[in-house]
């Protein structure tokens, strides 16, 4: 355990701040700290180095940044189901990787809601995750849900997959998404720009087809 522990705070100091990273071949001696502080010989990574890149990081937050991961499996009422994983490095845009079955052909409205709770279906996952109190939107508008991402686009076989990279829904921070779900849609998202009453809402992209919660994943 302690061993782990040492290991995971050793890859994180080499990864966020050390320079050196690339000497290094992760695949083959992915702790070469590790080794080398278990058997007291070191050569290239000695422990006083360690602490030196330590006391000398920049930015000392970014220890706890490094790459995170999640995923939400997607389930309803229906035979719509999928999955969405999703990778964050650092402070980085988060890449979402989205794979859902089971649509009909074309557009489907996809968000992220404000909770993760799946009680009542779908519909308790409450509204988009919203946290700057905008209006709905499309993903590269600067007025918008952070959980606005759009539409995937089922192809004939109902199948919609899609890659998604957006700055606004960190896996960290006071905005983590992490414990909040995705939701694919009935219908298009008109991105806000139908003129229905709803556009400003939710895009007016009508029932909640499948929803999965957000959860953190081995990196
Ligand atoms: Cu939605
Ligand atoms: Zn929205």
């Amino acid at each position: 355990m302690q061993a782990a522990l040492a290991a995971m705070v050793a890859q994180t100091i080499v990864f966020s701040s050390s320079p050196s990273y690339t000497l290094f071949s992760p695949l083959s001696n992915p702790n070469p700290s590790l080794h080398s502080s278990f058997h007291g010989v070191s050569f290239k990574l000695p422990r006083q180095s360690h602490s030196l890149s330590l006391a000398a990081a920049p930015k000392p937050l970014a220890v706890v940044a490094a790459t995170k991961k999640a995923v939400a499996v997607l389930a309803g009422t229906s035979n719509v189901e999928g999955v969405v994983t999703l990778t964050q490095d650092d402070n980085g845009p988060t890449t979402v990787n989205v794979r859902v079955t089971g649509l009909t052909p074309g557009p489907h409205g996809f968000h992220l809601h404000e909770y993760g709770d799946t009680t009542n279906g779908c519909i308790s996952t409450g509204a988009h995750f919203n946290p700057n109190n905008l209006t709905h939107g499309a993903p590269e508008d600067e007025i918008r849900h952070a959980g606005d991402l759009g539409n995937i686009v089922a192809n004939a076989n109902g199948v919609a997959e899609a890659t998604i990279v957006d700055k606004q829904i960190p896996l960290g921070g006071p905005n983590s998404i992490v414990g909040r779900a995705f939701v694919v849609h009935e219908l298009e998202d008109d991105l806000g720009k139908g003129g229905h009453e709803l556009s400003l809402s939710t895009g007016n992209a009508g029932g909640r087809l499948a929803c999965g919660v957000v959860g953190l994943t081995p990196v």
